[in-house]
């Protein structure tokens, strides 16, 4: 029994990934110096993998901003307003190109951006249409494979596959309604045959084709491609060994026979993410001689395996599969990368995490205890601690149902169209980091820390004023990030110090551990908020990161149910909702950027989910009088699938991402009837990229024409701490301007 990983950070142990890629997008490093950067993480990754007994080793799972626009890349199928990468003139223009798709540039807005299925990783959408011809153009694979080999590691490639990346990926904005990208499988699939070929003649024994739109309901009914796919690439001749993996749930039996029964080597199956998988591979009778890649040890989450438990499913599973290797549940893109960074953890705690390099250790040890028999020693079975408050229960038991119901949809229609305002943060100034920095590690006094966020607040206010917005906000200069910034202050959460996971492209997160019964032993935000408040007359929204979005950005206990851990984060946010009511806040805002994020992939688990999500929304924030306007804010643009969830959530004010999507929401909701106030962002604030007045405009005029103007909120579509100042502000202004446009020419 072998044993392997899907996938490995490849930020590096210290972001230095972030660091060169930033260097280099600001002219600071050359596309040299970047290349080499990335070249020694790569190298350094299977150096840690194989020091951790790790056998077979992956490769090209390294990405200098995402895997899904690398696919894109490699095949060509570059949207006409980026010049192909493929035939740039040196490698600054190639990169160019594609930091270009990434991140878009004055020319050209960049690809749509959206969540990998249900993590906190983001990918590019590529955008297909019938005129797309995929065809191999680039050798990234090939050149990372014998970059390994030079470096003395036989690698195993790792693809995404065909079947996923086309369902990930869009119609253009000018193919036709109906046309699906789907359309374009035979000529992939030409094109993944020449690489396999390439592959096979530089040496690769192996390759994985990733296919988690398996764990989808959409992929899961796809079994008709799936086995024309896998039955073209099976045929071929030249080719390597094909490792099908899949993963974030299990597959079903049908899908499962399929793979099965094509000509290929070996599958890949999540064993963690639900306890599905056995019975789809009970049902197929087996895998026969189809080796099985089993997916046993948590790729998404840090808890130390159950080494003892694990080696009994695998021994179960040797009677389905002839022969087996041990792996992830998925990539370990999903989790840090070394526990040993970290210092300051609780050790009851910590003897229960495994980040990256830990887990890569666990598939070996699994490896060997299954291959050699032998004992699994007593503190590989070490359990998560579990932190009751007995407190905590006791007053969730206590409260009635009543404590959900809002008594109406307040605060709307408004006095005012199209009233203005922002999500929350303001541009994260170098020197507000370093002073974060410093007054962490005990360097800045109290006092001068606070005196210097209250001086950023005070000059965050005076410049909403003078743009002319109409809700204002503090900035939120005080918050690292909006999940970690709660995490910090309640009690039954861990942070880490080098935890870093990455988000999307050179962002990082570093996600807190939610390990016990959750509480609120003091107020979180108040002081800065009336501080901000009593700086203006305008009204400043209140800013708090909703329960959902609290999990979702958290790594969380397993030992209960999410809903019930859900509940507790609720019930300390409902302390400081009615905090900041007291304190004279009439607009509160409890984000749930990621209530999008979380809903499961499968339909059949949708209602479950949103029951406890709404619930949770609605305990946070039902106690609030009449005359307070609750806000919530959404990042992502489709959101058909959970529109009646977010009615239920009852908030007065909506804001989502829709500047990438054209207001096509917007639309929806003005044909469903939609009550409450929306704010679709006006703006992409993920790109460097300015919009004019007349782009908003635009957009805007296209918003009135399906929703109320006195319903609809005007704003970027996120917070704008990832801006730069010079950037945020002009943009603001031309949201401000176009805002006061539009309502010139309304209806009186
Ligand atoms: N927080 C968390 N998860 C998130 C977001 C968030 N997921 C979705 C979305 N927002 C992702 N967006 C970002 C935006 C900015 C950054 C990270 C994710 C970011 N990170 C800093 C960096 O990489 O330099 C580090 C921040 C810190 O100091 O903690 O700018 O908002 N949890
Ligand atoms: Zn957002």
């Amino acid at each position: 029994v072998r044993s392997t990983v899907h996938g490995y950070p490849r930020i590096g142990p210290r972001r230095e990934l972030k660091r060169a890629c930033e260097s280099y997008w600001k002219g600071a490093t050359s596309a040299h110096e970047l290349d080499t950067v990335a070249s020694g993480l790569r190298t350094g990754v299977l150096a840690q993998l194989r020091a951790a007994g790790v056998d077979d080793l992956p490769s090209n799972t390294f990405s200098l901003y995402d895997h899904v626009l690398d696919t894109a890349v490699l095949f060509d199928l570059v949207p006409s307003r980026f010049a192909s990468p493929a035939a740039a003139a040196d490698r600054d223009e190639e990169l160019r190109r594609y930091f270009a798709m990434a991140r878009g540039d004055q020319d050209a807005p960049p690809l749509e951006m959206t969540k990998w299925f249900d993590t906190n990783y983001h990918y590019l959408v590529p955008e297909l249409s019938p005129s797309t011809r995929p065809r191999l153009v680039g050798d990234t694979p090939v050149a990372e494979f014998r970059e390994a080999a030079a470096a003395g590691f036989h690698t195993r490639p790792v693809l995404l596959g065909p079947l996923t990346f086309l369902m990930l990926a869009k119609a253009a904005d000018d193919a036709p309604d109906d046309w699906d990208p789907l359309t374009l499988l035979d000529q992939l699939l030409d094109a993944y045959a020449r690489l396999l070929a390439e592959l096979r003649s530089a040496g690769a024994t192996e390759v994985q084709l990733d296919e988690p739109i398996l764990a989808t309901d959409e992929g899961r009914a796809a079994t008709g491609r799936l086995e024309h796919a896998y039955q073209r690439l099976g045929a071929l001749t030249e080719r390597p060994a094909l490792l099908v993996s899949t993963y974030f749930g299990s597959i079903g039996a049908p899908a499962l026979r399929v793979l099965k029964e094509s000509p290929v080597e070996a599958v890949g199956l999540d064993l963690v993410t639900d306890d599905e998988a056995v019975d789809d591979l009970v049902q197929v009778s087996g895998l026969g001689s189809t080796r099985l890649v089993a997916g046993i040890v948590d790729g998404r989450n840090v808890w130390r395996t159950d080494v003892r438990a694990a080696a009994a499913t695998l021994g179960t599973l040797l009677a389905l599969a002839d022969d087996i290797t041990v792996s992830t549940s998925c990539s370990l893109l999903h989790v840090p990368i070394d526990l040993d960074a970290e210092t300051a953890l609780p050790p009851e705690l910590r003897g229960a995490l495994a980040f990256a390099k830990q887990k890569a250790e666990e598939t070996a040890l699994l490896a060997r205890v299954l291959s050699e028999g032998g004992e699994v020693d007593d503190a590989s079975a070490t359990r998560p601690p579990s932190f009751t408050d007995a407190r905590v229960r006791a007053r969730l038991d206590a409260l009635g149902p009543q404590a959900e119901r809002r008594t109406k949809v307040r605060g709307l229609p408004t006095d005012t169209p199209l009233t203005t305002t922002t999500i929350g943060s303001f541009p994260q100034t170098p020197d507000l980091r370093r002073a974060r920095a410093a007054h962490r590690r005990g360097e800045l006094p109290d006092q001068d820390y606070t005196k210097l966020l209250r001086e950023e607040i005070d000059r965050v206010i005076a410049l909403q004023e003078d743009i002319g917005l109409d809700v204002l906000v503090h900035g939120e200069p005080e918050r690292n990030d909006m999940v970690q910034y709660f995490a910090e202050q309640l009690r039954g959460y861990a942070t880490t110090e080098y935890g870093w996971v990455q988000s999307y492209g050179s962002r990082c997160v570093r996600p807190p551990i939610l390990y016990g019964d959750v509480s609120r032993p003091a107020p979180m935000t108040v002081e800065w908020i009336t501080y901000a408040q009593g700086r203006t007359d305008k009204p400043v929204k209140g800013m708090l990161t909703g329960p959902v979005t609290m999990l979702a950005w958290s790594f969380v206990r397993t030992d209960q149910p999410l809903g019930e851990t859900a509940r507790q984060v609720a019930l300390a946010l409902r302390d400081e909702v009615a905090d900041l009511e007291r304190a004279g806040i009439r607009h509160i805002q409890v984000d749930e950027a990621a209530l999008r994020e979380l809903l499961p992939l499968r339909r059949e688990h949708h209602q479950d989910y949103l029951d406890w999500a709404v619930g949770s929304f609605r305990l946070a924030t039902g106690g609030v009088a009449p005359t307070t306007t609750v806000h919530t804010h959404m990042c992502y643009s489709e959101f058909g699938l959970i529109v009646d969830g977010i009615e239920a959530l009852d908030a007065d004010v909506t804001s989502v991402e829709a500047a990438r999507s054209r207001m096509e929401l917007v639309a929806d909701l003005g044909r469903r009837g939609y009550r409450r106030g929306i704010g679709p962002g006006v703006y992409d604030i993920h790109s460097p990229r300015v919009p004019t007045v007349e782009e908003i405009e635009e957009s805007l005029r296209l918003a009135v024409a399906h929703i109320d103007p006195h319903k609809l909120w005007v704003n970027p579509d996120c917070g704008l701490k990832t801006r730069r100042y010079a950037e945020a502000e002009q943009a603001l202004r031309n949201m401000v301007e176009a805002a006061r446009r539009v309502r010139a020419d309304l209806a009186p």
